[in-house]
Formats: C-alpha cells, sequence, structure tokens
C-alpha cells in the first residue's frame, strides 16, 4: 500500500524474540499468570535478573545468516517488565541488571542491516492501574472483584502512552512494531479488555506521528498495516473487508515463545522451511520466535534450526 512499507512485503522473513523476566524462571512467558503469582512477589524475581549472555549482536547476525530481514523484540511483554531505561516505571532491565536492552537490540539490527522492530504488550499484570480480568494472574484470589476497586485504567492508559512515547522517541527510527493484544469477550463475569481500554485510535495517531514510516500491526483491536496469525498457517492469502491485506505467520519452534526448559517438543527445520515458503507462496511473510534462556544466549537448539534453514537459503540464492 504505502511506499515506505514496500519493505515489509519484500523482507518475507524476521525474528521474533521472546525475552523477559519470565525467561529467567524457564517456564513459558506466561508463567506469571498461569501459576498466578502476586505481582509483589514477581517483583522480587527481577533481582535475580542477570543475563550476563544476552548479546545482541549475536542475535542479529544469527537473524541475518538465517535469511531473516528484520527483527522484533519483547520491551515489555504481559508481565510488565521493561528491557528499556523508561522514566515511567522502577521495573525495568536498566535498574536491575544496568543495560538498557532495546537499546543494545536496535543498535546491533542497524549494524546487520536488519530493519527495526518492537513488541509492546498492551497487558501489564504488573502494573497497579491495570484492571484484574480473566487473564490477570491475581484473578482467583477470594477477593478479586474488589481489587479492582482504585485501579483506573485512564491512569494506566496514560503509563501506556507515556511508555511508546518513549520507546518511539528514545531509539531512532523504528520500522515495526507490535501491538499485543486485544481480548473483548467477557469470560467467567471480567469484561475483557479493547481498544477503548488502550486508547487505541490516539495511540494508533501518535505512533503514525513520531515514526511516520512505521509498520504497525492490528492488534490494539483497530486496523493496522497487517494482521499477525499467530500458531497457524492462513489457507489463502489473508483479506480485510475484501481486499487483500499484508500478513504475517508469527510461528514458534516448539510452541512456547518465552523460554520453556522442558519443552522438547520442536519443528524440525524441514518443517519451518515448508512453512515460510508456504507464508511466501499466499503472498505473507514469517516471523519466527526464539527464546533465548535465563542468561540471554540463544539456545543451541534455535541456533541450531536457524542455521539449517540459513543453509537451505545460501543453497537457493540466486547470487
Ligand atoms: C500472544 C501473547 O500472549 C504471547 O505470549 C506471544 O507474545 C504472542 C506473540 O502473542 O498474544
Amino acid at each position: 500500500s504505502r511506499a515506505e512499507h514496500e519493505w515489509f512485503g519484500h523482507a518475507r522473513f524476521g525474528l521474533f524474540v521472546h525475552f523477559g523476566l519470565y525467561s529467567t524462571l524457564a517456564r513459558h512467558e506466561w508463567v506469571m499468570t498461569r501459576e498466578r503469582i502476586d505481582p509483589e512477589v514477581y517483583e522480587t524475581y527481577a533481582e535475580f535478573f542477570d543475563p550476563d549472555r544476552f548479546d545482541a549482536a549475536d542475535i542479529a547476525r544469527t537473524a541475518k545468516r538465517a535469511g531473516m530481514r528484520y527483527a522484533v523484540l519483547t520491551a515489555k511483554h504481559h508481565e510488565g517488565f521493561s528491557l528499556f531505561d523508561s522514566r515511567l516505571s522502577d521495573f525495568t532491565s536498566v535498574r536491575t541488571f544496568g543495560r538498557d536492552l532495546v537499546r543494545e537490540f536496535v543498535d546491533a539490527c542497524r549494524a546487520e542491516g536488519l530493519r527495526v522492530g518492537l513488541y509492546y504488550s498492551l497487558l501489564d499484570w504488573h502494573h497497579p492501574d491495570f484492571t484484574l480480568d480473566h487473564h490477570h494472574p491475581l484473578r482467583d484470589v477470594p477477593d478479586a472483584h474488589d481489587r479492582n476497586a482504585g485501579r483506573d485504567m485512564a491512569r494506566y492508559r496514560e503509563f501506556l502512552h507515556g511508555q511508546v512515547r518513549e520507546l518511539l522517541t528514545g531509539y531512532g527510527t523504528i520500522d515495526y512494531l507490535f501491538y499485543d493484544f486485544t481480548y473483548p469477550e467477557t469470560v467467567g463475569g471480567w469484561p475483557g479488555k479493547g481498544p477503548h481500554d488502550w486508547g487505541a485510535e490516539g495511540l494508533l495517531a501518535m505512533t503514525r506521528q513520531l515514526q511516520p514510516g512505521i509498520v504497525v500491526n492490528d492488534r490494539l483491536g483497530i486496523p493496522g498495516d497487517l494482521v499477525t496469525p499467530e500458531q497457524y498457517q492462513p489457507s489463502a492469502p489473508m483479506r480485510r473487508d475484501g481486499v487483500d491485506v499484508a500478513w504475517e505467520a508469527c510461528q514458534t519452534l516448539n510452541g512456547s515463545w518465552g523460554y520453556d526448559r522442558d519443552n522438547l517438543g520442536f519443528k524440525t527445520p524441514d518443517l519451518l522451511l515448508r512453512m515460510l515458503v508456504d507464508s511466501v507462496s499466499k503472498n505473507g511473510n514469517m516471523l519466527l520466535n526464539i527464546g533465548p534462556d535465563g542468561r540471554g544466549a540463544v539456545t543451541p537448539r534455535d541456533r541450531e534450526s536457524l542455521a539449517t534453514i540459513g543453509s537451505w537459503m545460501d543453497l537457493h540464492a540466486d547470487s
């Protein structure tokens, strides 16, 4: 559609990187809510966040060698832990570990000639104003419904917009933004959350104003530049309101996004390549995820899968 978005349709293959405090727990990026961990307890885990092997240059090189053209890092996932220097939160990698991992990542991507993408969670299970709902780790405490008295989503919205502003003003050109996610259905008596909760229209307008060329997904609950089918391959080119729409299948290596130590259900490189070819044949992209371990290292298994894909790319390159 827009000329400055053309790179995305040509890129075809990107790297998703799920990394956060959850990586040190090594049990899936939803561990906080799956195990109903109280945010006050979860916060204390930050003390043990010590990813001494997080090497953004290595990650970017690994992506480049696999034939990827862009990379996307979780600047903040649902747990609420920011991997960047935020004036709006004390729960950050900079406070606890002294490193701005978003800065390291965007610099490394640029050095490898990769387009720079960030993921930002609209959910925040750590923020005191984010209301309890059916995804929240506190949903089963006896007085769960009373806990929402005093929580104010308007204040949360201000925080959310403020953090996005920090990401889109402090780190140079950001080519791509993956907001995540909207769930409007009421479940178990808890209302879902959607565009109104995020201030979606205003947030998207600010996003485009601060980064005029940026490609944004549609998980704010309003139309964006692309749609992001998750962990499935669409059976045909995707359409929205009867017209073709840019799309990207986001896929995992083993069903988990965050490092999940005991999950060994890995897709073979052969299957991953078929999925990539399948995406491209239907005019889509594939965003393939890795989950670095608790020390920040790309695991040997993930590295090997990407290297095998890279060899196939080399074999079939036209020059
Ligand atoms: C989902 C999230 O809940 C998952 O943890 C993951 O980040 C995936 C890409 O999007 O909606």
